[in-house]
């Protein structure tokens, strides 16, 4: 039967979500690029729950071996809420997603690296192009939540859990510095659940910026927006999520309006790890008057902060890192699983 012109232009509503192909396409040969675990691959063929997860802050915030530790504790809390984790990074010339425990060693113990990285969107063509045609050099590549989220999205994954998102640097008038992590919400369709972004940074216009990428940006159960170390630093956040089921309807109704951006679903830090925003500011302006002196900018400023912080809070801040990433992970997972349900 033919259908009135008027419906034949009509979407097909039964159109599902699912397979993210049909919110972009994907480009030919990135395959070539890839290497998904066995794991990763038949979950997300199956249409299950899985979770990405950065490898910048190994690489770039967490000395050895308590990285390694982390990256394993997180994938055990991940495993533990429903959810299939997938640690990307690149490795051996490939954008690695799902790391088998081989390969989550020689990622988290600098003494394997031969060349290190920081890789963020910019970064991702020189890493895997340079390794086609130079078989022996080892690099290896901690991809940023932007590099991440290209990556993620390239395999197919829509959830990912991490700990803070880069954003405006303060002092912007006059260094430009904004993070990649920021564009890159604005134009990959994954959800990012993090604890805010740590208040080195301009959080007004950090939150500005994603307004203008056309980020939805919404905190769990708060209206404040929340600085990683403390639950609040005095600023609104731009709307407030329920819980995992309501997160997994935002991410479900953005991708069926064929919306390209991504969300940013802020988790504040739990009560315990909480060190207050009054405490931590003053160590904040050191660490950030320290990377001035010593000319740390570009890529290089965030980790000499956070490397700088880490020192002058003696192992506290990274006992709150572990809390609010533990959390995230947790809280990325139920969203994960509540996402699969309504794709059914
Ligand atoms: N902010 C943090 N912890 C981090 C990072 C930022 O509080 O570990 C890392 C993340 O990998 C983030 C990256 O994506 O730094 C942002 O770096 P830049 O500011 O150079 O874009
Ligand atoms: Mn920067």
């Amino acid at each position: 039967m033919r259908l009135p012109s008027t419906l034949r232009r009509l979407p097909n509503l039964s159109t599902r979500s699912r397979g993210l192909a049909t919110l972009r396409p994907r480009p030919a040969g990135f395959a070539q690029f890839l290497k998904i675990s066995d794991e990763v691959k038949s979950a997300l063929n199956a249409g299950q729950p899985v979770v990405a997860l950065e490898s910048a802050i190994y690489t770039h915030g967490f000395p050895h071996p308590q990285n390694l530790e982390l990256a394993q504790d997180i994938e055990a809390v991940i495993r533990a809420h429903g959810a299939v984790p997938a640690t990307i990074c690149m490795l051996n010339g490939k954008a690695v997603v799902g790391l088998s425990s081989k390969e989550m060693e020689q990622m988290t113990d600098s003494a394997n690296h031969k060349e290190k990285m920081k890789v963020s969107r910019r970064d991702l063509a020189f890493a895997l192009g340079t390794a086609m045609n130079d078989p022996t050099r080892s690099l290896v590549g901690g991809t940023t939540i932007a590099g991440t989220s290209v990556i993620a999205h390239l395999a197919g994954i829509k959830v990912f859990a991490t700990g803070g998102l880069g954003g405006v640097h303060r002092g912007v008038e006059k260094t430009m510095d904004v993070s990649a992590d920021l564009t890159e919400l604005g134009r990959t369709p994954v959800a990012v659940v993090c604890a805010g972004s740590k208040a080195f940074l301009d959080l007004e216009r950090t939150l500005e910026y994603l307004e203008t990428e056309g980020v939805y940006v919404g905190t769990f159960g708060s209206d404040m927006y929340p600085a990683f170390y403390s639950r609040e630093a005095g600023i609104k956040s731009p709307s407030v999520v329920r819980d995992a089921k309501e997160a997994a309807s935002i991410i479900y109704a953005s991708h069926a309006l064929g919306l390209t951006s991504g969300q940013l679903f802020a988790n504040p830090i739990p009560s315990e790890f909480e060190i207050p925003n009054s405490e931590i500011q003053s160590i904040i302006k050191s660490a950030v008057s320290a990377a001035e002196s010593a000319g740390a900018s570009g890529k290089d400023n965030t980790p000499f902060i956070l490397a700088d912080i880490l020192r002058r809070t003696e192992g506290r801040s990274i006992k709150a890192n572990r809390g609010l990433i533990l959390n995230n992970a947790k809280m990325g997972a139920q969203v994960a699983v509540e996402l699969s349900k309504l794709e059914g």
